[in-house]
């Protein structure tokens, strides 16, 4: 359970917080997202709906690292540090507007870190702070995030990977299987896709979909 390969780890990574659910589903979401064969999960509890108290947000942590190991699924916390301390975390994925990633990085050891890079520069600072990956978006237009920027589309990685940048690269937002082809092509590791699997009539074919379609498009 102590190393991850990040490349693996990019292909199918699914995000989501009891803001996406309800605070019961949460646990059999995540379940059944494993099951379909998600490569990495995050706990991202923000905004409307979610849960407030510390002693809350470190019990579903608990729970949820549980069901994601038990499938062998790296387990990352979204922004807050020391809830990802408190529970033990695979990983931390932080933003441009929280603490600076290098001093992240010192906070929290061998854990694996993550940043948003929406700009190349962004990309580009992600890279020397020390993260594992960046997260590329929104690609598309999203209302999963409500300070979400507007949508760059594929085209932004591949200018990436143009420019020089070789970090592992998870795209994000508004992501549905028919986007895959595009965004392989343009040089991503992999998709972060919170409704299309947490609304899914069936979350866990539609994480198995979502991993068979992205290897296909591989081979
Ligand atoms: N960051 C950029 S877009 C986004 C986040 C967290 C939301 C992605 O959610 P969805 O439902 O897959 O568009
Ligand atoms: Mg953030």
């Amino acid at each position: 359970m102590d190393t991850w390969n990040v490349n693996e780890m990019m292909k199918v990574y699914f995000i989501a917080g009891t803001q996406d659910t309800g605070a019961e589903a949460l646990p059999s979401i995540v379940e059944a997202a494993c099951r379909g064969g998600i490569t990495c999960f995050q706990f991202r509890e923000k905004g409307a709906g979610s849960l407030q108290t510390d002693k809350e947000k470190v019990e579903m942590a608990l729970i949820l690292k549980r069901i994601c190991h038990h499938h062998n699924v790296p387990f990352f916390i979204n922004d807050d540090v020391e809830l990802a301390l408190a529970s033990e975390a695979d990983g931390l994925h932080i933003g441009q507007e929280d603490e600076a990633a290098s001093i992240v990085r010192s906070k929290i050891g061998p854990m694996l870190l993550g940043v948003s890079a929406y700009t190349l520069s962004e990309a580009g600072r992600a890279a020397s702070d020390g993260a594992d990956y960046i997260g590329v978006g929104p690609m598309f237009q999203t209302s999963s995030k409500a300070d979400a920027k507007e949508a760059v589309g594929p085209e932004r990685i591949r200018m990436m990977r143009q420019e020089g940048i070789h970090l592992p690269i998870t795209a994000i937002g508004g992501i549905t299987k028919a986007h895959l082809p595009s965004i392989q092509q343009a040089g991503a590791d992999g998709v972060s896709i919170i409704s299309a699997i947490s609304r899914a009539d069936s979350p866990e074919a539609e994480a198995r979909a979502l991993l068979h379609t992205w290897d296909q498009l591989t081979m």
